[in-house]
């Protein structure tokens, strides 16, 4: 196998987990099955419930965080690897992480983010503002990139770790649409590969109002960046 192969021996996969004891232990079985144990599994907590306990008791590495929002967390979880490939999850179990080879794959086909689009199967168990709000956010995105991108805002997402490295990352509530956005803007081969996505296990602690307009705020701000660098 050439050195530049990689294996889930060279993948962590990382998640920011608030309050997910719901979902927790399914997600990270699911991980465990999928990757045959060979994954490392980071999750960024700022739970008051057993989350972190579940995570640590699958041998996951747990670092505390207090509760700053989605892009304070995940930030904080895409930068503590040292494996060259980081994965993305959210950890309410709506992803399905049965595709991780398929995210490796397209990894090693040579690509450095790979992006799970849930909008191309239709997003039914997505709630209806939520899949209407990803819409408009994909054309905005689209419209400020000058090319076309379907789903801005999803948690599932593997990279090569010198993107993560090589970028400065600003935003909190909009990290996943940036996240996206500027490796595509600065040339970096980016494919959206399409995902089923299921409901959320256990209550979600999004505000779809606020954090909507957070997330057209930062695809504006990023978009706009972008274009005068
Ligand atoms: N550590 C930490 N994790 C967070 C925080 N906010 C969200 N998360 C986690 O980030 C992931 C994404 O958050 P979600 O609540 O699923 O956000 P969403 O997918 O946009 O919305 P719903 O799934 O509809 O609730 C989940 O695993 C959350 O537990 C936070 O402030 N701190
Ligand atoms: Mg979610």
């Amino acid at each position: 196998m050439p050195d530049d192969t990689y294996t889930f021996d060279d993948v962590s996969v990382v998640m920011g987990t608030y309050n997910e004891e719901a979902a927790i232990d399914t997600v990270l079985t699911d991980i465990a099955a999928v990757t045959d144990d060979r994954a490392n599994v980071v999750c960024v907590d700022s739970s008051q419930d057993r989350t972190p306990e579940i995570a640590r008791e699958h041998g996951a590495t747990v670092v505390e965080q207090p509760p700053q929002g989605y892009g304070v967390a995940v930030h904080e979880a895409i930068t503590t690897p040292d494996r060259p490939v980081v994965v993305t999850t959210d950890c309410d179990d709506t992803y399905p992480m049965e595709r991780l080879p398929d995210f490796l794959d397209a990894i090693n086909d040579g690509y450095d983010v790979v992006s799970g689009d849930r909008l191309y199967h239709g997003a039914d168990a997505m709630p209806d503002t939520n899949r209407y709000g990803n819409i408009a956010f994909a054309l905005l995105a689209s419209l400020l990139l000058g090319e076309r991108v379907h789903d801005t805002t999803t948690g599932m997402r593997a990279y090569r770790r010198r993107v993560i490295e090589d970028i400065t990352w600003t935003e909190n509530t909009g990290l996943s649409a940036e996240l996206l956005l500027r490796p595509l803007a600065r040339g970096y081969r980016v494919r959206e590969l399409p995902i089923d996505y299921r409901e959320r296990a256990g209550e979600t602690t999004l505000d779809p109002l606020t954090g909507g307009l957070a997330i057209a705020k930062s695809i504006l701000t990023v978009g706009v960046e972008e274009r005068h660098r």
